[in-house]
């Protein structure tokens, strides 16, 4: 009873108890919350210079998950492959810059989580709507390993699913919701990871979407 109160009283607080999923992944619930309007406001700015849009993948497959890119460098793909870019392929110009609320976001999350060198050079927005989904993947496009990815989690829940080293271990389902962060790095850094498809719902502040933010150190 005492325990279940104070857990709910950490999960309200700016400063939430770090949950670990794994060695190398932690999960801190609520870490976005004292932050989201700004980093609402900021996002429309940022998605009004560079609008999301379907990728295509090398193999000619157009992905379900809408993306855009602040920062920078910024994640693309298409039938060349994946690989990051300084430059926004829609428009030749560079990404929007990286809003100040969403770099002190990442860095307040990396420093709860123990990474408080983190200095994100990239940020790629994620856009999913009811029935988008993300297989099963590892993050290994970046420089630097040994630098953690912080992954913001806003709108409608979702359920993460969480592997091992091995496309073949058998992923954990980890359910995120609005304001959830999950900063993801070490002996984790290479596992695969992706999102079952969204079901169909309304959140209050973003109407029917997810959106996941997810910050690297990529160049
Ligand atoms: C998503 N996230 O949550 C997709 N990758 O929409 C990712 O692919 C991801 O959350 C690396 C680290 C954390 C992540
Ligand atoms: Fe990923």
């Amino acid at each position: 009873m005492t325990a279940d109160l104070f857990s709910d009283m950490a999960a309200q607080d700016a400063t939430p108890q770090p949950q670990s999923l794994c060695p190398g992944a932690v999960l801190l619930r609520g870490l976005a919350l004292p932050d989201q309007h700004d980093v609402l406001a900021d996002l429309d700015r940022v998605m009004t210079d560079a609008p999301l849009r379907h990728m295509i993948t090398s193999r000619g497959f157009r992905m379900s998950v809408a993306m855009t890119n602040c920062g920078q460098l910024g994640w693309v793909s298409d039938r060349r492959g994946y690989r990051y870019d300084s430059s926004d392929p829609l428009s030749g110009r560079p990404w929007p810059a990286m809003p100040e609320s969403l770099l002190r976001l990442a860095r307040r999350a990396a420093t709860a989580a123990g990474h408080a060198d983190f200095l994100p050079d990239a940020c790629l927005i994620n856009r999913y709507q009811p029935g988008a989904r993300m297989g099963l993947h590892q993050d290994r496009d970046e420089r630097d390993l040994g630098q953690p990815i912080v992954s913001v989690s806003l709108g409608l829940p979702a359920v993460f699913q969480f592997g091992g080293m091995l496309r073949s271990d058998k992923p954990l389902r980890v359910p995120l919701q609005h304001g959830d962060v999950v900063v993801w790095g070490g002996p984790a850094r290479l596992n695969f990871h992706g999102v079952l498809a969204l079901k169909d719902g309304v959140h209050e502040l973003l109407g029917a979407q997810r959106i996941n933010l997810t910050f690297r150190r990529a160049g």
